[in-house]
């Protein structure tokens, strides 16, 4: 009954989609004691442009997902050993995968089954027979919308940037990194100078919009693998990988002048804007709260030495 895999013309459609994104491809978990049928919607879900791992004993799961981060589990719903419903439960009491959709992909034709599936937990159920086409794009539509959803998520809406808890989170990454590799690594807080002047004579949306233009010129000015997040208010955290602290500082210095030199204006009346920083060499045997911590400390200097200025 299985019909050839026709969704070629799908494929051509989203991988010119993801192309235009530049994001990496979905990966989609695709849970099912049939093996045939398993290995089916892979390739449906391969030709379509996504990556796909197959998962036939249910009990190996778990297994199934670490590592892989699925953007979304396709799970069938009657299997020996447990059941669909049982493992979305499962799946749903961790944190780390508390936002994966789980979609049925099911021939259950009974409604009242269904719905109970979806109340335990799950997000959807694909009835079967389905096209391959309608299961490629379904499967597509939802990656998207997860992805986009833990974009948000993570993204400071005002900046773009990383939002406090995710550069946090990325200064560990690059932490654990640094220690592997034995390269330094440089973190820096940001704070821009006398800013509740710039807010009580210009007010809050100027303000915002200084926020913003320091955020631009970060990421025009630091390197793609540079981790860059909107800590506070306007607090910056930056972490720079494989860099000295000398050439961190240039860097630092010449963000510095770039920043002071845009000319800003409110009211008709034009003004400027400073900010300074804290230079700190990561400590691989600290944790990412104490490096921190030393930024903090050394942005304090630059504060107490006038402001405008980058300290070590
Ligand atoms: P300093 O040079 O010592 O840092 O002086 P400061 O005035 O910048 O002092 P402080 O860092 O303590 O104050 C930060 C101010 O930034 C307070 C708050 O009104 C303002 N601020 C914080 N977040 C935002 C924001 O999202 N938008 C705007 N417009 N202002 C903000
Ligand atoms: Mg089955
Ligand atoms: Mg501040
Ligand atoms: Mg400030």
């Amino acid at each position: 009954f299985m019909k050839p895999v026709d969704a070629a013309a799908i494929e051509l459609r989203i991988q010119r989609l993801l192309a235009q994104r530049q994001q990496p491809r979905f990966r989609i978990l695709i849970v099912d004691d049939d093996v045939m049928l398993a290995e089916h919607y892979r390739l449906i879900i391969e030709q379509a442009g996504m990556e796909a791992k197959v998962v036939n004993d249910p009990t190996k799961m778990l297994i199934g997902l670490q590592g892989f981060q699925p953007d979304v589990i396709l799970l069938d719903v009657n299997m020996p050993d447990c059941t669909g419903p049982e493992l979305a439960q499962i799946i749903r009491f961790k944190d780390e995968w508390l936002g994966v959709p789980i979609v049925y992909l099911s021939s259950e034709t009974d409604s009242q089954r269904q719905l109970d599936a979806l109340v335990k937990a799950g997000d959807d159920f694909i009835s079967k027979p389905i096209t391959d086409q309608a299961l490629a794009v379904t499967v597509f539509a939802r990656a998207q919308r997860a992805r986009q959803l833990a974009e948000m998520m993570t993204r400071d809406s005002l900046t773009g940037l990383l939002q406090h808890a995710t550069v946090k989170e990325r200064l560990g990454d690059e932490i654990a990194k640094a220690k592997r590799s034995k390269q330094e690594l440089i973190v820096v807080m940001l704070d821009l100078d006398h800013f509740k002047r710039v807010n009580d004579q210009y007010g809050h949306l100027v303000g915002d919009q200084v926020i913003s233009s320091l955020a631009n010129l970060l990421q025009q000015k630091l390197r793609k693998t540079d981790v860059i997040g909107r800590y506070g208010g306007e607090e910056f955290l930056l972490a720079l990988p494989d860099c000295s602290l000398k050439k961190a500082k240039t860097i630092l210095d010449g963000i510095r002048e770039s920043f002071q030199a845009i000319p800003f204006s409110a009211q008709d009346k034009p003004f400027q804007c400073t900010f300074s920083a804290g230079l700190a060499r990561v400590d691989t045997s600290q944790s990412a709260d104490e490096n921190i911590d030393r930024a903090d400390q050394a942005l304090y200097q630059a504060k107490h030495n006038g402001r405008n200025r980058v300290e070590l």
